[in-house]
């Protein structure tokens, strides 16, 4: 029966044909993707807060309406991944104790704080950027329910990121101040966007990584350094356009590789935020928490009212 499930799953695997709820796969298949799948969708949602604490200081009523309607995405977006998860055998409720008790990550971005309204557009330009980067190539992720789910989010977060870039624009096309504050937001955004692609393919920090079993998998399409250098090369010509100084005293132009060198994330930063001690873990865990029990009248509501429903049904 074992090596049955074994051949199916490689034989569709190999012919990269998607995997589906109803498939048989190996038990290290379907937990990889819960902890991928859920720790995307955790972050989906803990990224709701750094930009909703602007919503009710956005500068004017159209970027107050542009900002509520991108943070409502965001919580769209965990809706989706929460249920592509759920379609692996595990409950909802499961994974968000999970996050609560810290046995889950979420992206290591959201651990920092968001200073200025220029910091919206930071996020926007590049968190949403390097986003869809690692993304769009999960669209044809082997697992059905999430390559499916990432189309529609995908298309999402390309609406986010020409509205940061859109904020940074006009800022760069502002005052001295304006200005200033832009370059501030780039500054302290843009490697911590870099460390989002994870840690690099080769080196210490490599070891023990999931990229070879996941690209095996055909989970992954890219490596980590893969996607960390297109998400450069596709930003450097943008921060040109707006006028912006990228903080990396080694980024040049490499002719010979055609791509752009750029310097080394500070990967020591990355594994202390990682470790929970970023300059707003605590903060961000402690809101996630209180407006989980806040949330808790309308989950048992909602209970109840299914619970009716099935019982009139019944009848
Ligand atoms: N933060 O071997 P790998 C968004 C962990 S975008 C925290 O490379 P893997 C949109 C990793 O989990 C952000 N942890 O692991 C938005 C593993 O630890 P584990 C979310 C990280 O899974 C914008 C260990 O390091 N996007 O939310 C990070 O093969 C604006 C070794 O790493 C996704 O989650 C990190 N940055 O590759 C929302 C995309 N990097 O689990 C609101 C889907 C690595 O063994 C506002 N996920 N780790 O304890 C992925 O593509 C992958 O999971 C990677 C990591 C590429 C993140």
């Amino acid at each position: 029966q074992r090596e049955q499930v074994g051949s199916d799953f490689d034989a569709l695997i190999a012919a990269d044909q998607r995997i589906e709820p109803r498939d048989a796969m190996p038990d290290t298949y379907r937990e990889t993707l819960i902890r991928q799948i859920a720790q995307h969708a955790h972050s989906e949602i803990i990224g709701m807060q750094p930009e909703g604490n602007w919503i009710t200081r956005a500068p004017s009523l159209r970027r107050k309406a542009i900002l509520i309607a991108k943070v409502q995405d965001e919580a769209g977006h965990g809706l989706y991944l929460y249920s592509a998860a759920e379609t692996l055998g595990i409950d909802r409720a499961e994974l968000l104790d999970r996050l609560h008790s810290g046995k889950q990550k979420y992206s290591s971005i959201f651990n920092y704080p968001t200073l200025t309204w220029a910091d919206c557009g930071a996020i926007g330009w590049l968190v949403d950027g390097a986003a869809i980067m690692n993304q769009v190539p999960l669209c044809r992720c082997s697992y059905g329910p999430y390559a499916r789910a990432m189309i529609r989010v995908c298309k999402e977060e390309s609406f986010h990121q020409r509205q940061g870039f859109e904020i940074l624009w006009n800022l760069m096309h502002g005052t001295e101040s304006q200005r200033a504050m832009a370059q501030d937001a780039a500054n302290r955004w843009w490697w911590p966007a870099l460390a989002m692609f994870g840690p690099p393919d080769t080196g210490e920090a490599a070891k023990g990584g999931h990229t070879e079993q996941s690209m095996a998998w055909g989970i992954k399409r890219f490596s980590n350094d893969d996607l960390r250098q297109k998400f450069v090369d596709m930003t450097v010509p943008q921060a040109q356009k707006l006028g912006l100084t990228l903080p990396d005293p080694d980024l040049r132009w490499n002719d010979e590789r055609g791509h752009w060198d750029f310097g080394e994330v500070d990967w020591d930063e990355f594994w202390r935020v990682l470790r929970g001690d970023g300059p707003c873990n605590a903060e961000r865990i402690e809101h996630r928490r209180r407006a989980h029990e806040d949330g808790a009248w309308v989950r048992e509501a909602a209970t109840a009212y299914a619970a009716k429903q099935a019982s009139k049904h019944k009848e």
